[in-house]
């Protein structure tokens, strides 16, 4: 089978990091028409800048890449270096990236991309918030019916929320672009905290990725090092949840995950609830499905693909 054509859509970010690297290392399944980046986790200037470095680690230098918005819709940017260290990358000393960015926008990428390739052939990946592919859609209407679907990392149900009690980071930094895309008609797989939560980069995981002993394999077991000091703080919880990595591990194998096709709405109006996803997993609302919600993963499956797959880089 021919592989799947995809674009990433990202705010770098260490677990971001690790999706890449994981389409990178899998080209019999995957091929990369572009990374786009977007603000979130830091500015945009960092994401880009970031994106570039993790091609450069990848050995892909050749990687395109378009940086995107550099803000929300309509909303003033909220980041996450609490989370991810001031450089969004913080963990790994990595070089300064060499490798150009390209001059075209994000979001003519995105569109252009799309109208050019078959239609229902492109699958779009966002790891951020949703800022570039609202923009596209806005702008474009027609891609909406080209797109094969969207495999993005974003809400929660029964994990609540990570940035408020109430939402996940990624749908709440751009509400307005998150509701946009739910509402578009494209196939809709999302990987919410329920499932993230449960990637957990154990101490016996972690060993496992630094004894590739490939500097690929040393700087993601030192970006979850770094991530893993936020997280077992505020969830004390056995390892940092790698959030990211589920979207492309979900294209090269998706028997590792298990939901449910159901309504997935996103407030935008409540200053306590704004950005959470409010999905109907026990089907009692009556709306329609719009988006396959998941819900479990094979964790032991998941690291041993992405321990597999980053060996090879
Ligand atoms: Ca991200």
């Amino acid at each position: 089978m021919a592989p799947r054509k995809i674009i990433i859509d990202t705010d770098p970010g260490q677990d971001d990091a690790v999706a890449i690297l994981l389409a990178l290392a899998s080209p019999e399944e995957i091929e990369v028409l572009g990374i786009t980046t977007v603000a979130g986790n830091v500015p945009l200037e960092l994401t880009t800048k970031n994106a570039r470095i993790v091609c450069e680690l990848a050995g892909k230098p050749d990687t395109r890449i378009f940086a995107g918005c550099d803000r929300p819709l309509g909303r003033d940017l909220v980041t996450a270096e609490h989370v991810h260290g001031k450089t969004g990358l913080d963990g790994p000393t990595l070089p300064e990236p060499t490798m150009p960015l390209q001059d075209r926008h994000a979001v003519d990428f995105i569109i252009d991309t799309l109208r050019e390739e078959p239609e229902g052939s492109v699958t779009l990946c966002p790891l951020g918030p949703l800022t570039n592919i609202a923009t596209a859609l806005d702008r474009a209407p027609d891609i909406g019916p080209r797109i094969k679907e969207i495999v993005l990392m974003g809400g929660a149900y029964f994990e609540v929320g990570n940035i408020t009690p109430a939402a996940e980071f990624n749908i709440y930094v751009d509400p307005e672009a998150a509701k946009q895309v739910f509402g578009c008609g494209a196939p809709i797989t999302v990987m919410p905290l329920d499932v993230t939560h449960k990637a957990l980069v154990t101490k016996p995981r972690n060993d496992a990725f630094r004894a590739l002993g490939t500097p690929a394999g040393i700087a993601v077991a030192e970006m979850t090092d770094f991530f893993e000091r936020f997280d077992k703080e505020k969830y004390g919880s056995e390892g940092a949840p790698l959030h990211d990595p589920c979207v492309t591990a979900y294209l090269i194998k998706p028997e590792l995950f298990s939901g449910r096709h159901i309504n997935v709405e996103i407030e935008i109006t409540s200053e306590l609830t704004l950005g959470m996803t409010v999905a109907d997993w026990w089907g009692v609302s009556g709306r329609p499905p719009n988006a396959t919600f998941m819900g479990d993963l094979d964790a032991d499956g998941f690291f041993a693909l992405l321990t597999g797959r980053i060996g090879r880089l």
